[in-house]
């Protein structure tokens, strides 16, 4: 699939092309039924007189409510909250030797895709903050057909084997008695659970680190999971994990500001998304692959097809292929975010699948579920789940059928049709799965490949910096410490202790209990009591080097660029106008925003007689929804300076690491809070004061912002 750069931007919009027929726009419009009739009153229904009762015959009515009544289609049974956005992606090392796909073979070539963010165990209107894993789904309209990237910000899962996904998913949603807690893990069913599933330690390990309280979607990692298969034009397979590696580097919020955003702005994630597209900051990620040659497919101490497994990237790099920019939010989120139909089943040429016993049943789930939730066979023909590429098949009818198929033949093979739609050969794209020679009998078991759960568990935990580990601790303990059922919580504490002795210590002593000796075998509650009771752990893998690339401290995709930041600019009546406008022009050019937050929406009046617009007040808005905080001088900051919004809003933002930077009388407002409580003549390296107007200011609190959070000062809060 050769393409020119200038057919290649025309690709690049292909979707939009194709979407722009199904959408409408009322404007200057009349109003009118589904049936295409002028409404003359839309407020009155028609009635035997007016005070009368309603008429059957009120067409208009009917029509109107029976519309509304079925509006609502069942949520996703996972990843039912999320948020997406229109893009492309990018070339910019084309890798032929390694597959032949048409979208990956040319540099700078471009395709048109439909990014999906979400969170796993919440309902549809739960909030972005949960501690959960990301979905991280990619809809490609390549020239060769859909295909759909499905991965999660995590990149392993709980579980092994297909079978055992509806029972995570039963244990880790809200308990079926009462429907309590809602998107939570902390509660009694998903810790027995994963208490009697060793296998899930390495993901739990991840799921309760910072990984599961991103910052925003546009700072975080995506992994596909699973070992797919790059084929090339030879017919030749190299097994392949895919990584999507965010510009802005990896970035989380701390749990007690995580729980706080839940209540002040549940939607955060959305909007954050919504506003940087809006504002043309483009959120963007590169793609990168890591490849293994199919003669190493045993080479490692762990099995490639385990998705409780990665590859570390000191083993395997990360060769970088391509870029993702998301550069449009959607018209309408029904038509396009809640009915884009995901599936891992969704491969064009050049892309396969591996024998990963998870993938495997996922490839029957994705079709399964939409079909109860979006009602039909014919789902692909939603607009954004259609093809850009050519559809052609004898598939016939069924619910919503919009194709209108022309001939009398529905078959194949057929004469009368003259033998079409034909089959392609391989060299005319058509699909053929890569050739793997399987020789087998026919089991219910698990690989002993499969068998060691707490190697790269303690890999992750030994590549986490203290202030990581810590968080990890501090997670485990409140999770834990939510569950009711002491049973669950020891044997949770032992299967700790095959991680890492300290961890368990740590978190034992939270939960006010002693580590056991041994941990409690599952298999006394039925676990792994198959035929040859093969599912006790077993170390396998050699101890290995711990990794930067697991934590997000020492990640080397963190960036110190504060680019699209929110800082908030605590602003009074009789506000230094120079000190504002200097550091308000700074933010600009650095890329990040401000926002005036003052204890009236308005203005308010600047020292030289000004005004300035205020965005939002102490009341309606709060230090967790920023990221820094400025405080411009003025003589009159004693007005805020014993307000309680005011004073919460700076220990909040000191609790949470986060820079403050305070100029001229700025500084006295720090005189009732924790800076001055906890820091030794205003020492900490997240404080930026600065009393005589040194010129290095910006800098300074610049360079501190970019360092995200200031974790030094974590110890003292
Ligand atoms: Fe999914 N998953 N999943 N999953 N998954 C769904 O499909 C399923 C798994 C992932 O934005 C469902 O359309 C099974 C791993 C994402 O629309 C459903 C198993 C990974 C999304 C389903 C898994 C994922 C889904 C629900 C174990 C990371 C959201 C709605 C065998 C690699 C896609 C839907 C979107 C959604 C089944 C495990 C990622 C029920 C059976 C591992 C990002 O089909």
């Amino acid at each position: 699939m050769k393409s020119n750069n200038a057919r290649s931007d025309v690709h690049q919009d292909s979707k939009k092309t194709d979407l722009s027929v199904n959408t409408a726009d009322a404007n200057n419009k009349f109003m009118t039924t589904n049936q295409g009739v002028r409404v003359n009153d839309d407020n009155n229904s028609l009635k035997a007189g007016d005070r009368g009762p309603s008429l059957l015959e009120d067409f208009i009515l009917r029509e109107k409510i029976t519309h509304f009544d079925h509006e609502r289609i069942p949520e996703r049974i996972v990843h039912a909250r999320g948020s997406a956005a229109h893009g492309f992606f990018e070339v910019t090392n084309p890798i032929p030797q390694f597959t032949k796909a048409g979208f990956l073979q040319e540099k700078g070539q471009k395709t048109p895709v439909f990014t999906r963010f979400s969170t796993v165990a919440g309902s549809r209107g739960s909030t972005d903050l949960a501690r959960d894993v990301r979905g991280f789904s990619v809809k490609f309209y390549t020239e060769a057909g859909i295909y759909d990237f499905v991965g999660n910000n995590i990149p392993v899962f709980f579980i092994q084997d297909a079978s055992k996904f509806p029972d995570l998913i039963h244990a880790v949603k809200p308990e079926p008695h009462n429907e309590i807690p809602q998107a939570a893990s902390a509660h009694d069913t998903f810790w027995d659970f994963i208490s009697l599933m060793p296998e899930s330690m390495h993901m739990v390990m991840w799921a309760m680190s910072d990984r599961s309280i991103p910052r925003s979607y546009r700072m975080m990692e995506g992994f596909g999971v699973h070992t797919f298969r790059f084929i090339n034009e030879q017919h030749e397979s190299h097994f392949v994990k895919i990584h999507w590696k965010p510009k802005l580097g990896t970035h989380a919020v701390v749990w007690d500001e995580a729980q706080k955003i839940s209540g002040k702005d549940p939607d955060f994630h959305r909007r954050d998304l919504w506003e940087a597209i809006e504002a043309g900051h483009f959120p963007e990620w590169e793609m990168g692959v890591q490849l293994i040659p199919e003669a190493d497919e045993s080479k490692y101490d762990f099995d490639l097809l385990d998705p409780t497994k990665l590859i570390p990237e000191e083993l395997v790099p990360v060769t970088i292929i391509g870029r993702m920019v998301l550069n449009r939010n959607p018209d309408n989120f029904f038509a396009e975010t809640e009915q884009v139909a995901f599936h891992p089943g969704h491969v064009v040429p050049g892309i396969d699948f591996s024998n990963d016993p998870l993938l495997q049943g996922r490839l029957f789930s994705y079709t399964d579920t939409q079909l109860s939730r979006l009602g039909s066979p014919n789902f692909h023909e939603i607009p954004i789940n259609r093809s850009i590429s050519p559809t052609h098949n004898h598939q016939r009818d069924g619910h919503m059928r919009q194709e209108i198929n022309t001939g009398r033949v529905s078959y194949h093979p057929n004469s009368l049709g003259g033998g079409c739609p034909y089959q392609a050969r391989i060299a005319e794209g058509g699909f053929a799965s890569f050739n793997e020679r399987i020789d087998a009998h026919k089991v219910r078991q698990r690989s002993d490949s499969f068998s060691d759960h707490f190697s790269q568990a303690t890999l992750f935990f030994n590549s986490q910096t203290e202030v990581e580990q810590g968080h990890i601790i501090k997670a485990l303990r409140f999770e834990l410490s939510k569950v009711e059922t002491t049973a669950i919580r020891v044997r949770m504490v032992g299967l700790l202790s095959q991680v890492d002795a300290g961890l368990a210590e740590k978190v034992a002593l939270g939960l006010g209990l002693p580590v056991p000796s041994k941990p409690e075998s599952p298999m006394n509650h039925g676990v792994g009591a198959d035929a040859d009771g093969s599912q006790e752990p077993k170390p396998l893998l050699a101890p290995q080097q711990p990794s930067d690339t697991l934590g997000m401290i020492r990640n080397p995709t963190v960036s110190p660029t504060i680019e699209t930041r929110k800082v908030a600019i605590l602003c009074h009546d009789g506000v230094n106008e120079t000190q504002l406008s200097a550091f308000r022009a700074l933010l600009v050019e650095k890329g990040a925003k401000g926002c005036v937050i003052a204890p009236h929406m308005g203005f308010v009046t600047t020292d030289r007689g000004g005004a300035v617009a205020v965005e939002a007040t102490f009341l309606n808005t709060s230090s967790v929804l920023f990221d820094a905080v400025y405080i411009p001088g003025g003589t009159a900051i004693s007005i805020i300076a014993e307000d309680p919004d005011v004073l919460d809003f700076i220990n909040e933002a000191y609790k949470h690491c986060k820079v403050i930077g305070a100029e001229g009388e700025g500084i006295d407002l720090l005189a009732n809070t924790y800076f001055a409580s906890k820091t030794s003549n205003n020492e900490d390296a997240g404080l930026i004061a600065d009393r005589d107007g040194q010129k290095d200011f910006g800098q300074r609190f610049v360079e501190a912002m970019g360092r995200h959070r200031i974790w030094d000062r974590e110890p003292k809060v």
